[in-house]
């Protein structure tokens, strides 16, 4: 490479016009006290066709799902006002603080600069105590994410999916969006992979991550165990982080997306799998990743990407002063 140093400092993080589900937006991280805490990676460099997944972290902000989380819009750190859920006669979410942190600082050819920006803030994020919510962007950005974890160890990843995303590499490239969970299960905190949903693969990476010890769960599977059935199966660990591809849902639900597989998961199946996950660990992390605006066209593929961010938080995070 040629050319001189990087003028800078450079932030790694930026501030956005809107935010998630209308959370204060918190420009500095040294200043973070929520606990939830909102990462947008407006990153698709990891796409080997139909880019896009750039757009979604604003194409989530914009779904809002009614804005759920119910903040006042001041901002400065607030108590979400929560909403009224129907089923449970409760109000969800009520005193639970989030924030935005904006989105992560994609400069642009460079993949290493920008996940070494995602792993610093998603280390920062926990280092204040928040619970991170990493948005994508393609799934290469979960590599990064992940690796921001390195202090819990035995890090389980539960990993929603239509594909393996195991791959050792795409055309001798590493980090592609064909292989985040095999980066990941090269990690030494990493402990049992979880794949669900997936429904097209190659033998090898099937072979590889069954040669691991790793569990899959195939759509058919998934229908034949039920969501509680499939929770039940993922190992119980110490600390679970859950990775969320809207392409494990099919593509009548979520259109959006970079390499959507007919033959998916409704939002019910995934959503009442992700609400039984705490009985297998202690969840400390998720990301939700490939929500493509470009092909959403009635943008149900955000809106149901909100929603499934909403139901995992509102398990997470009982109601505060009931
Ligand atoms: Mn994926």
């Amino acid at each position: 490479m040629t050319g001189e140093a990087a003028h800078g400092p450079w932030p790694d993080l930026q501030p956005t016009s809107r935010t998630f589900f209308g959370a204060p937006l918190c420009a500095k991280l040294d200043d973070l006290s929520a606990d939830v805490a909102f990462i947008g990676v407006p990153f698709d460099q990891g796409t080997t066709n139909r880019p896009g997944a750039r757009f979604g972290p604003n194409g989530v902000r914009d779904a809002r799902v009614y804005s759920y989380a119910g903040f006042p819009g001041e901002e400065t750190v607030q108590p979400a006002r929560g909403y009224y859920d129907l089923e449970s006669g409760r109000w969800l979410l009520r005193g639970v603080t989030m924030a935005d942190c904006g989105d992560v600082n994609v400069a642009p050819a460079d993949v290493d600069l920008a996940f070494d920006r995602l792993t610093r803030a998603v280390q920062r994020v926990l280092g204040r105590g928040a619970f991170p919510v990493v948005v994508g962007g393609d799934h290469s950005v979960t590599y990064p994410a992940v690796r921001g974890f390195d202090r819990f160890t035995s890090l389980a990843v539960v990993h929603f999916d239509a594909h393996m995303d195991y791959s050792h590499d795409y055309q001798g490239s590493l980090y592609g969006h064909g292989s985040p969970i095999r980066r990941c299960a090269e990690l030494p905190f990493v402990g049992p992979i979880s794949h669900i949903g997936i429904r097209t693969a190659r033998q090898r990476p099937v072979e590889e991550s069954r040669g691991r010890g790793n569990l899959i769960v195939t759509t058919e599977q998934f229908r034949r165990l039920g969501p509680a059935g499939v929770a039940a199966a993922v190992p119980q660990a110490e600390y679970l982080y859950i990775t969320l591809d809207i392409d494990v849902l099919d593509p009548t639900s979520a259109p959006g997306t970079g390499t959507p597989v007919i033959g998916g998961l409704t939002y019910r199946e995934v959503r009442d799998c992700l609400r039984e996950l705490p009985r297998r660990g202690r969840v400390v992390g998720m990301d939700l990743v490939e929500v493509a605006p470009p092909y959403d066209w009635a943008e149900t593929t955000a809106r149901t990407g909100a929603q499934l961010i909403i139901d995992l938080l509102s398990v997470l995070f009982p109601p505060k002063g009931e």
